[in-house]
């Protein structure tokens, strides 16, 4: 299985070690084609804007599934979660309620999207596994 994990980049404050403990709960699953994101430090980069979202759209086509983390809003990832659904792809979206923020209606409005709230990664870890447990029921992953 192939999935995409999508989280913050440039967008809001990103949270790496939920993202990179994510990542590591999903590469039981098959293969993370996106491990980097829990590593990324904005503006150290050898990739142009360009080569990235080349790169980045050719990943999310091939992917059986999309996890994106969306506690902090970003640009980039409403992008791959909206192509992700265009394209048929099961998507989950994690994310931790903060005092003063509401996820955006266009993801927790969206009845084709599973969209889960977490507090501790043992949460997390559990939404995960029953959200590949519901991608594989749909498909012969
Ligand atoms: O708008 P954002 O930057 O927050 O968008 C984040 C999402 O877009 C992630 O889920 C990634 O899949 C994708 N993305 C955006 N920028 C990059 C990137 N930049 N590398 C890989 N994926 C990216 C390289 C580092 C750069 C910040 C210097």
């Amino acid at each position: 299985m192939k999935i995409y994990f999508a989280g913050s980049i440039r967008g809001g404050k990103p949270d790496r070690q939920a993202f990179r403990q994510i990542i590591a709960h999903l590469k039981r699953y098959g293969k993370v084609l996106t491990e980097h994101i829990g590593e990324v430090i904005p503006g150290e980069s050898d990739l142009i804007d360009e080569e990235i979202y080349e790169r980045d759209v050719l990943w999310l086509r091939e992917a059986d599934a999309l996890v994106a983390e969306v506690t902090s809003p970003s640009l980039g990832v409403g992008y791959e979660i909206g192509k992700a659904e265009e394209w048929g792809k099961p998507v989950l979206c994690l994310y931790r309620e903060a005092e003063g923020r509401r996820l955006s209606a266009m993801i927790r409005g969206n009845k084709n999207l599973v969209v889960k709230k977490f507090e501790t990664m043992k949460e997390a870890s559990e939404i995960i596994d029953n959200f590949i447990i519901g991608c594989r029921g749909h498909s012969n992953l």
